[in-house]
């Protein structure tokens, strides 16, 4: 097996950088923030973000099946994807935005291989949760947030038709700059 020379000193890098300070990772590449998350959750990186899309994976449980993905999105986007059940079917995803915060993130709450728990950031901060909760494949809850933590506005679909029924407002929606 012939590693090419590119390759080895990237993982010198890398094995440099759990010995310093991540700062000095963050100079050195463009694209240190998947980086740091790649080494924060404990990727190998198989390939340049430049060729691939999906630029780091691992096998979690060790079972010889990639189980965690990173994908490079373009423009400084990333996106994290992991079977969590190891079933071969990804029910985990999370998009960070160009500056490293959370933009989007989705789950499998049942492992029924549909995503049915949807999660819109914005700047980092939770605004709209967005739920499945019958598992039908349509989404019948809203769940609209105030600085990621006060719910403001609820709405449901609650005979599951697709069209909202019922809502309620518990203040006045966020102020926005
Ligand atoms: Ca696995
Ligand atoms: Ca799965
Ligand atoms: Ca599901
Ligand atoms: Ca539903």
């Amino acid at each position: 097996m012939q590693i090419s020379g590119w390759i080895i000193r990237f993982f010198a890098d890398i094995l440099n950088i759990h010995q310093s300070v991540p700062g000095a990772f963050v100079k050195t590449y463009s694209r240190s923030k998947a980086l740091v998350v790649w080494l924060s959750l404990g990727f190998i990186v198989i390939a340049l973000p430049a060729s691939a899309v999906i630029i780091g994976e691992s096998d979690e449980n060790r079972d010889g099946k990639t189980d965690q993905w990173i994908e490079d999105l373009g423009n400084e986007k990333f996106r994290v994807t992991r079977d969590r059940d190891f079933d071969g079917r990804v029910d985990y995803a999370l998009v960070f935005d160009s500056g490293g915060a959370k933009e989007y993130e989705e789950q499998d709450f049942n492992y029924d291989g549909e995503m049915d728990d949807f999660y819109f950031y914005r700047a980092g901060v939770l605004e709209l949760r967005k739920v499945d909760t019958n598992f039908d494949g349509t989404v019948d809850l809203w769940v609209h947030l105030d600085q990621g933590v006060y719910v403001w506005k609820i709405e449901r679909d609650t005979d599951f038709d697709g069209s909202i029924d019922y809502m309620k407002e518990y203040g006045p929606p966020p102020a926005r700059q």
